[in-house]
């Protein structure tokens, strides 16, 4: 079964494995709220055929995974990752799927993009993948889920690397500080991929699932007071006031470097 919905994903089961592929070309796989949409509604059909493992993966090639959320569909002045914008639907729904969601990465990862990659349960990248989280390119404020996702999987002192200096993280560095759980030759990639979908599958899918379910709520739960979530809401909503944020979206609109102010 394959289905394709134009400039967004491709969604086929190959061997009782689900496959994702970014499909977006033109925007170098940006996450638009059409693609990520597709991508949920992917997950959603596997979900109910049973598919025990998804992979989620760009065209054999590319240079560019994904350009990470598209920045024409960001709103200034109001939240640009709020609980419903479709970058943390796409990402809840990875989280959320009853089995592993591996990540077979190649070319670069930018961004949202980088979130949804270190959200999957599993990175396999060769050596043309690289990851940035760039907020402090555009003058934006993250959100608090996504600074956890960071802090979980890489540590909270290479995490304010990675966000401060917005600079793509190298495959061999990605292996060594572990958003890549393997760093396989291009040529062997797909096939590694698959093998390990295939072991996972064989085993109980019941197990597997409880498990992962575990990994969720065990690695949320950094309980915060209502206080100091609402402090961290009122501080993001500066930067998503400022000046600097609308001056990051349009520059990129603009094709030119952002002039930031620090307001
Ligand atoms: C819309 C795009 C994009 C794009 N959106 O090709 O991390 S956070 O918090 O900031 C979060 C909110 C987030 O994810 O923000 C987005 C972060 N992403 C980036 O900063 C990456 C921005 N893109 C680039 O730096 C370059 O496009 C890369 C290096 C990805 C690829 O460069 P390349 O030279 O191969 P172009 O830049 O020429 O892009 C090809 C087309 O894709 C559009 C871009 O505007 C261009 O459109 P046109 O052909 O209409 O000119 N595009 C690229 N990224 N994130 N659109």
């Amino acid at each position: 079964m394959s289905s394709t919905q134009p400039g967004t994903v491709i969604s086929e089961v190959q061997n009782n494995i689900g496959i994702i592929t970014l499909s977006n070309p033109a925007k170098r796989n940006a996450l638009s709220q059409s693609l990520l949409m597709a991508m949920i509604d992917a997950l959603t059909e596997f979900q109910k055929q049973r598919v025990p493992v998804v992979i989620i993966r760009a065209a054999a090639g590319v240079k560019i995974w994904s350009a990470g959320h598209d920045i024409a569909e960001l709103q200034t002045h109001e939240d640009p990752l709020g609980y419903f914008d479709g970058l943390e639907q796409g990402l809840r729904a990875i989280q959320r799927f009853h089995g592993p969601v591996i990540a077979m990465v190649q070319g670069g990862v930018w961004g949202g993009a980088c979130d949804l990659a270190l959200t999957c349960d599993i990175l396999i990248g060769d050596q043309s993948s690289t990851f940035a989280i760039t907020p402090v390119k555009l003058g934006l404020p993250y959100n608090v889920s996504g600074v956890q996702h960071f802090i979980n999987r890489v540590g909270i002192n290479i995490a304010k690397e990675m966000f401060f200096t917005a600079d793509p993280v190298p495959s061999q560095r990605a292996k060594e500080i572990g958003i890549l759980n393997h760093l396989v030759q291009t040529s062997e990639l797909e096939n590694f991929t698959m093998t390990m979908a295939l072991r996972i599958a064989s085993h109980s899918s019941m197990s597997v699932s409880v498990i992962k379910e575990q990994f969720r709520l065990l690695s949320s739960a950094n309980p915060i007071t209502p206080e100091t979530f609402e402090m961290i809401q009122g501080l993001r909503k500066k930067v998503y006031r400022s000046h600097d944020y609308a001056e990051g979206i349009k520059a990129f609109m603009e094709k030119r470097q952002p002039v930031f102010t620090g307001e």
